[in-house]
């Protein structure tokens, strides 16, 4: 394996930052998740554009034009042979003394992993996940905005913890007002009487690229409406279907919340369709790593 850390290609063994970077001090530092399908990146600009945005929304002056991150990522994906694969970027604050002042450190790091993650068991794309509503609220954004990919991921992490103690697959995280959010590391989805609902992208939530892909398959392809409206648990307990999505994740069906079963308790036809939908999407574009002649975005 080949991983990138400030212009140098480092094996596993020996990809290591500094334990005065303020990336590990003090989670100072964002990130993105991105996926390869059959030699193809699937929406670079639009992660890119996301990674530019975290920054910019805690002070890291880039020091990569997006052209520069757009080859970095392929030539990582490539130097790996990977076909398919999760890329992994990470921009930290950088090297400085110990102390919260930003300023303390001189050159923000970048690193690009290509490697492949799994957040679910693969019988749960069958099955479908159980979900269960968390007793932690998704940081608020009058806080920390969730919309900042940031490396403070405790939140998340300790939601998806309760979930799993709880023998659920994933945990639905509301806002300090009670209205559902998003899941721990997907955004959802429900349909209710011929309409999908998803959360608005300000509610205090990542505005996950695939959430953006899924309200455009929906349209285009199920030719149904989706509204991004506020909900609370109430309105999720009485979904015809539920689905999850993200970069990791892709899109997820859900059958079970808070004890209350889903449809028939199976993953449902129009998300399944969907995920159908999704399949191909991913197989026919992207940024391709291997050939360098011209290509659909
Ligand atoms: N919400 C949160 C909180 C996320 O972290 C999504 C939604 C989905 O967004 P995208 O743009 O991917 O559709 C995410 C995605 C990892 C990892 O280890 C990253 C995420 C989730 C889980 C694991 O890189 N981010």
């Amino acid at each position: 394996m080949k991983i990138y850390i400030d212009g140098k290609y480092y094996s596993k063994e020996e990809a290591k930052v500094s334990v005065f970077d303020h990336g590990l001090l003090y989670g100072d530092g964002v990130f993105e998740g991105i996926r390869a399908y059959n030699g193809r990146v699937f929406k670079l600009d639009e992660h890119l554009e996301r990674l530019f945005e975290s920054m910019r929304g805690i002070f890291i002056e880039p020091r990569w034009s997006l052209e520069k991150l757009r080859s970095l990522v392929v030539e990582t994906v490539r130097l790996n042979g990977l076909k398919d694969a999760y890329i992994r970027l990470v921009v930290t604050r950088g090297y400085g003394d110990l102390g919260l002042d930003l300023r303390k450190c001189k050159v923000p790091s970048l690193i690009i992993i290509a490697d492949h993650i799994s957040l679910y068991p693969e019988s749960t794309y069958q099955t479908g996940v159980t979900l269960v509503a968390s007793h932690l609220r998704r940081v608020s954004h009058q806080s920390l905005t969730p919309n900042i990919k940031s490396l403070n991921y405790l939140n998340n992490i300790l939601a998806k913890d309760g979930a799993v103690r709880a023998g659920a697959g994933e945990a639905v995280m509301l806002n300090m007002e009670g209205y559902v959010t998003e899941c721990t590391g997907d955004n959802i989805f429900f349909l209710k009487g011929g309409v999908w609902y998803t959360p608005p992208a300000w509610a205090g939530l990542l505005d996950g690229v695939t959430r953006r892909v899924a309200i455009e398959l929906i349209g285009k392809e199920l030719k149904m409406p989706v509204k991004e409206e506020l909900f609370t648990l109430f309105h999720l307990y009485q979904a015809e279907e539920i689905f999850l999505t993200g970069t990791a994740a892709e899109i997820l069906p859900a059958v079970k919340i808070d004890g209350r079963v889903i449809g028939t308790g199976k993953p449902g036809p129009r998300t399944q369709q969907l995920v159908g939908h999704f399949r191909d999407l991913t197989r026919k574009t992207g940024v391709p790593v291997y050939e360098t002649a011209g290509s659909a975005k």
